[in-house]
């Protein structure tokens, strides 16, 4: 991970014994319908950008035309409450309560909460023990409060458990940056290119100081509801800020360039799938990538209290 990265998530130290459950034991279900989503149209679109004020090195650039076959995507993330659903269903139990711990904003610990370990290189990062989707900041912190919230602490393999259950599927990186941007052309933000149009807030980022004080002047410190601010030109709500976004991608910051332009899914295995949208914890000041083209990973296996999901549907499946 790259220093500009760090802000973004912590990742799992890579020779931790693996605690994920073989694909095998991915539960299927009947499907959700598609209450909560919408249909979008496909066709092409113009992904990534040529303007370098953000982070050419994660390869938004260049851009180029993409063109998608028409899909069913979630109108927000989902929620604690849509998650208890599939954990009641299925009785899954995710890879951060295997195996025990998972990372949170340094901020959000009470001041005597015992010590834990930071990550080297982002020690605003914990390694907190009893974190996970239902203890958000440890065991003594509870979900009761934020049914309506994004559900976190959640790896890509958790991610694509519930979309497999749900009779969905992760987007892909294309998919997704298509539907981020609402209808709108080669602008850096879900609703232009005005971070803060007539100085309305219009996502759930950091204000202040980093890492120390987030003044909350967007009205969340923390996670905001998955459907808080306006949504964009497609219906959809927070496809930038709040929590980062699992694709079913894996990352590699060159691929795209040369890779395929139409129903794109990324290249082969790079050890890291791709996250998108920035989340509550990024500013301008060291972690800019709360725009539609930016991009940021992690690895299957991690898990934090900024990363969250939305699935998608192709057109022509069934359920
Ligand atoms: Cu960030």
């Amino acid at each position: 991970m790259t220093g500009s990265a760090a802000c973004c998530g912590a990742a799992r130290d890579p020779d931790q014994p693996s605690a994920v459950a073989p694909d095998a034991t991915i539960p299927t279900g009947p499907g959700v319908g598609s209450a909560g989503m919408v249909l979008l149209p496909g066709g092409a679109f113009i992904m990534g950008t040529d303007r370098t004020d953000g982070y050419p090195a994660d390869g938004e650039g260049p851009a180029r035309e993409v063109t998608l076959s028409p899909f069913w995507i979630d109108t927000t993330t989902v929620s604690n409450e849509n998650f208890s659903t599939f954990a009641d269903a299925t009785g899954w139990v995710t890879v951060a309560e295997r195996l025990g711990t998972s990372f949170v904003f340094a901020a959000y610990l009470p001041a005597n909460f015992p010590p834990t370990r930071a990550v080297s290189d982002a020690p605003w990062w914990r390694e907190v023990q009893g974190a996970d989707w239902r203890h958000p900041e440890g065991p003594q912190s509870t979900i009761a409060d934020r049914m309506d919230h994004p559900a976190v602490h959640l790896t890509w393999r958790d991610a694509r458990a519930y979309a497999n259950w749900a009779g969905k599927r992760l987007p892909t990186e294309a998919e997704w940056e298509y539907a981020a941007r609402g209808g709108l052309v080669q602008q850096r933000y879900p609703w232009g290119d005005q971070r803060e149009p007539a100085g309305e807030h219009r996502m759930n980022v950091w204000q202040g100081t980093f890492p120390t004080r987030d003044t909350g002047a967007d009205g969340y410190v923390g996670t905001a509801p998955v459907d808080a601010y306006p949504p964009n030109g497609y219906g959809l709500y927070n496809t930038t800020g709040n929590v980062w976004e699992w694709c079913a991608d894996w990352f590699d910051p060159v691929w795209h360039r040369d890779g395929p332009r139409v129903d794109p899914t990324g290249p082969p295995s790079t050890g890291r799938k791709v996250m998108r949208g920035g989340s509550h914890l990024c500013h301008a000041s060291y972690c800019y990538r709360y725009r539609v083209d930016a991009r940021s990973s992690n690895t299957p296996d991690s898990s934090a209290g900024n990363i969250g999901f939305r699935c998608v549907r192709s057109a022509d499946t069934a359920n």
